[in-house]
């Protein structure tokens, strides 16, 4: 596959690369983006490994090497793995402070993201090419992997209802969604102390690099910032923290990527000839789907989101980009299919000139530019994308998932590899780009979508359907 914008997109990925040495080890990552993020994130890596397994196989694995290397020894992977030499992000090492937490040398955060790594791999193992270093590769991850999800459901689900709960906006990967605010309210701005609300006001700076109207506003970014003092001052031991935290939310997103996650280990499970891991990962499967399934709300029309904090359990009924992630764990039943997919044709909810924006249209949170509260972005769109493909026997679940998929190539190839992008509602003649540049996630996703459905140029059936 050869055509200008794809080498652009191949480019930017090769011009990411950052290479350090490490316990006498090189360890060579992806960064988001060279104009803020100067680290390795969680989910934006095992989304960069879906498309450099089309451009390199060996480079897909050291990403996800790279990533597993900052696997805390108690099984979590955190949602940073930090480049100790940068040190222009905010909030850095210094500040999350995980390293007795952690047992490890790697410097990281202490929250984890959505975990969509397993599906990531199975991915990779389904498209390497060379079946002895898949099996080579499968083997290496594979106890990593099953650590991490037990370490999830220990921790996020002890009392076993099938749906984690997340700790910080920030393990959403939808960080100021309209989702949180109800429970982020509850954190008193005047609890916070003035040395966190002073690290905060010289070092912030994604707002000075970025576009202040673009980013999330300055009450949130406290209480975020809070939240990681909090847990640092309670020494990331993640029993307190799961009894005591002011921010304890069961999210559909996360949950839904949960679901698939644990489908595709309990494949890899399989695949290895480890069928106790392949039924437990199975169990873990259904019963989120099933727990899913059983939050959506007859009235509002969307799946909820429960704020669990400190034992409580209140729904909250934001009509965010998440309503559609139960369709990625087909979750959904037919009815609630049919709900969704009139919402996702409804211009004035999600189907705008470049769909599907991160809040619905209609929401009185919705804001156009604002991260997560208006524009669209690539990883959810894939989402909906393949949630769609998962209901082949509806030809309108398919014919939408098809124009989706147009929508979404032709939104990166008009405005070029940006982290999110403005869902054009009414005001443009074309898209716009927003959000930091040369954007490693967009590009990946573009690589991987172009081959994973290249029959979405011609009327061949897409893989799935
Ligand atoms: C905080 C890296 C990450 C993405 C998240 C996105 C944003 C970080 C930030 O960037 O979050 O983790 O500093 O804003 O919200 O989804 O993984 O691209």
């Amino acid at each position: 596959m050869s055509t200008p914008v794809y080498e652009a997109a191949k480019e930017i990925l090769q011009n990411n690369i950052y290479e350090i040495m490490l316990d006498n080890k090189t360890h060579r990552r992806t960064l988001p983006s060279k104009e803020f993020y100067m680290h390795q994130w969680n989910w934006d890596s095992a989304t960069h490994a879906m498309g450099l397994i089309h451009i390199d196989e060996t480079w897909a694995y050291e990403e996800i090497l790279c990533l597993l290397s900052g696997q805390w020894k108690n099984g979590l992977i955190p949602h940073i793995v930090f480049n100790p030499a940068e040190n222009s992000y905010f909030p850095g090492p210094d500040f999350w402070k995980t390293e007795k937490a952690s047992g490890i040398t790697q410097l990281t955060s202490g929250i984890t993201q959505p975990p969509l790594l397993a599906i990531s791999i199975e991915y990779l193992y389904r498209e390497i090419k060379d079946r002895k270093q898949a099996d080579v590769f499968l083997q290496t991850v594979l106890p990593k992997l099953i650590s991490y999800h037990k370490h999830l459901k220990t921790y996020r689900d002890s009392e076993d209802n099938g749906l984690l709960t997340i700790i910080h906006p920030w393990e959403s990967g939808t960080d100021n969604s309209p989702r949180w605010d109800r429970v982020l309210e509850t954190i008193q701005l005047q609890t916070i102390p003035k040395r966190v609300k002073e690290s905060i006001r010289a070092q912030r700076s994604d707002n000075v690099k970025g576009v202040t109207a673009h980013r999330p506003i300055e009450k949130d970014y406290y209480r975020y910032i809070y939240l990681i003092d909090l847990y640092k001052s309670w020494h990331w031991d993640y029993k307190k923290i799961m009894s005591d935290t002011p921010f304890a939310v069961k999210d559909v997103l996360f949950n839904a990527i949960w679901c698939r996650a644990n489908c595709a280990l309990a494949n890899l499970s399989e695949q290895a000839g480890d069928t106790k891991h392949g039924e437990l990962f199975r169990s873990w499967e259904n019963q989120t789907r099933n727990a899913l399934h059983d939050l959506w709300d007859n009235e509002e029309k969307v799946f909820m989101t429960v704020d669990v904090t400190h034992g409580k359990k209140r729904y909250l009924k934001e009509n965010t980009i998440a309503n559609f992630l139960p369709l990625y764990a087909k979750a959904a039943d037919e009815k609630q299919l049919f709900e969704l997919l009139n919402q996702l044709v409804d211009p004035q909810s999600y189907w705008t000139p470049f769909p599907f924006p991160s809040t619905a249209v209609s929401h009185e949170k919705f804001e156009l530019t604002r991260y997560w509260r208006g524009p669209t972005w690539p990883i959810t769109n894939l989402f909906i994308i393949e949630g769609l493909l998962q209901y082949s026997d509806y030809p309108i679940a398919i014919f939408l998932a098809r124009e989706a998929l147009k929508k979404t190539i032709n939104m990166i190839e008009l405005n070029g590899f940006f982290e999110y992008y403005h869902p054009n509602f009414g005001k443009e003649s074309s898209g716009r780009a927003l959000g930091f540049g040369a954007f490693s996630w967009s590009a990946a996703i573009y690589i991987y979508l172009l081959h994973e459905y290249q029959s979405i140029k011609t009327n061949e059936p897409l893989p799935g359907a």
